[in-house]
């Protein structure tokens, strides 16, 4: 009897709990990787996560429809396989079927959707086992984890979040760079927005040990890290890198050095859309007054700023917002396509 037991629990174990990274790639309960995904990473194709708090908390609905689904297709363009990663229905997804996405677009905006970071997951995945909490859209930190259970190595967003201004005393500092610290996936983003505090932000990455890696394209001099709608910053990237050769190159060195962190590729906003930042300093310092006003402060901060800094440019911000994404979406999936190169 006694056994038995032992037995049961011991299969039971076996289904929900992975014993090595292999089994990772096998579904449980709280997570599940889409047959596609799963096939494209174990036949080493290149494949690229792509967060879904972007469309839960950064995108008005229903432009996110169009933007999560043109963003899957440029990565597909692109010789890539997209895993868009977020929870639905309680279930840590990577890979969702289209159906999904909407639904994870459509969930925008509503009191019922939550934003989910690393120490939300857990959270939201337990509570899902009964029923009570859906959909959830996954922030960098918990999107990376996530990429990384699933054995992806590239991803790529919009803007990554970081210290605030104030963050010194506040110490609202986002679990993005912690987890950039502690999860070997590579993200490319167009640097963090101005309202953070952009040369405390570099600080504690580089403290976290993450590498941060700016695309030259061509450019001579000081290349500044940059500020997402904005390709200056004002602050020097620590690293340059020429081209998605080089980049896969320190994602290729850092997994034969066992490196357990992760790198920060910057990849600034296509010229063509990026908006002066003596204008957005503007906008962000009017945003930014907003957000104490409202006492919007936590996990609330971020979001409550992004709407503000739309109202204030009349929705101006929002195709520069999409023209990124969509240049981060290139950017990653020929940096998976080198990779995977050099891993053959
Ligand atoms: N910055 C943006 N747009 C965004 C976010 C940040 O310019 O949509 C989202 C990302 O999902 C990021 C998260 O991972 O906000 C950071 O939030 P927090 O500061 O609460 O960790
Ligand atoms: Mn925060």
């Amino acid at each position: 009897m006694a056994l038995a037991r032992i037995g049961g629990w011991k299969a039971a174990a076996s289904r929900y709990a992975p014993r090595n990274r292999r089994d990772f790639h096998l579904d449980n309960h709280c997570f599940k990787v889409s047959d596609e995904v799963r096939e494209a990473i174990h036949s080493r194709r290149p494949v690229v996560a792509l967060e879904s708090a972007i469309y839960t908390h950064g995108f008005p609905y229903p432009e996110n429809v169009t933007l999560a689904s043109h963003l899957e297709s440029t990565i597909r363009v692109h010789g890539g396989v997209p895993a868009t990663i977020g929870v639905i229905d309680g279930i840590a997804r990577v890979g969702v079927k289209a159906e999904e996405l909407t639904r994870l677009a459509a969930a925008a905006g509503k009191d019922t959707t939550l934003k989910l970071s690393r120490w939300d997951l857990g959270f939201i995945c337990g509570m899902g086992l009964s029923g009570k909490i859906k959909i959830g859209g996954t922030t960098v930190a918990s999107t990376m984890l996530l990429a990384h259970l699933a054995g992806i190595k590239v991803f790529a967003t919009g803007g990554l979040g970081g210290v605030h201004r104030g963050g010194e005393s506040s110490l609202d500092i986002s679990a993005d760079l912690t987890e950039l610290g502690r999860t070997p996936v590579a993200v490319v983003s167009s640097g963090c927005k101005s309202f953070l505090d952009l040369p405390r932000t570099l600080e504690y990455l580089e403290t976290q040990g993450v590498s941060v890696a700016t695309f030259a394209d061509g450019r001579e001099g000081q290349i500044d890290f940059p500020a997402f709608w904005t390709r200056e910053s004002g602050v020097s990237s620590p690293t340059v890198v020429h081209d998605e050769k080089e980049a896969a190159a320190i994602i290729y060195a850092q997994n034969l050095l066992s490196m357990t962190s992760g790198l920060l590729l910057a990849n600034p906003i296509p010229a063509e859309y990026s908006i002066p930042l003596a204008e957005m300093d503007g906008v962000i310092d009017a945003a930014i007054r907003e957000a104490e006003l409202h006492r919007a402060t936590g996990k609330a901060n971020t979001p409550f700023i992004l709407r503000k800094i739309k109202e204030l440019t009349s929705g101006r911000s929002i195709p520069a917002n999409q023209a990124l994404i969509e240049s981060n979406a290139v950017r990653g999936t020929k940096v998976a396509v080198e990779l995977s190169k050099l891993e053959k």
